[in-house]
């Protein structure tokens, strides 16, 4: 079954309207709710449980989105401050594999995206269309992509992942 890996489907594009900018802005403003609402009330074996068959825990994917986060903060922060810049690609999957995603509880991690997305909020939420507009280059896709694009990825990663969180809690029929 691969399908249930994307329950919200995969990332699409907006033209970057007012409504698309506030729209995304609130999903970062809000992921960290979100994702301890998704989370609440699980056990230790429910977070030790994957989302899907092969893919990672609950515990895992908490540690993934602030190990994803804290570099899209880095990639804004680098945007908005240098013209152009090449950001840093990283291996998500060896990442998730490290001491400190499998040892520490998933509280840490939601205590630092509460942290986090307070600064990456704030130096976000007042941008200009000029600021918008700055180009940061990520080797892997090659071209320059404008801030706008990463706001739209980075809210739906948010979702994405608070959504396989939560198909996991209906397939197994989990108290909300
Ligand atoms: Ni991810």
């Amino acid at each position: 079954m691969i399908e249930n890996q994307y329950p919200i489907g995969q990332f699409e594009e907006r033209v970057f309207t007012a409504s698309v900018k506030q729209e995304c802005l609130g999903a970062i403003r809000f992921l960290p709710n979100m994702l301890e609402a998704a989370i609440s009330g699980l056990d230790e074996a429910q977070l030790q449980t994957p989302y899907r068959e092969g893919g990672w825990t609950v515990h895992q994917l908490v540690h993934h989105v602030a190990d994803s986060h804290l570099n899209a903060y880095i990639r804004f922060k680098l945007g908005l401050t240098e013209d152009h810049p090449v950001i840093k690609p990283y291996d998500e999957q060896k990442w998730a594999s490290l001491d400190d995603v499998r040892s520490l509880p998933v509280n840490i991690s939601i205590t630092l995206l509460y942290a986090l997305h307070a600064r990456w909020f704030e130096a976000v939420r007042d941008l200009d269309d000029a600021q918008w507009r700055r180009m940061i280059v990520h080797p892997a896709t090659g071209g320059p992509l404008p801030l706008s694009h990463y706001l739209q990825q980075y809210a739906w990663h948010g979702k994405h992942h608070v959504a396989q969180v939560n198909y996991l809690r209906e397939k197994r029929k989990w108290q909300q």
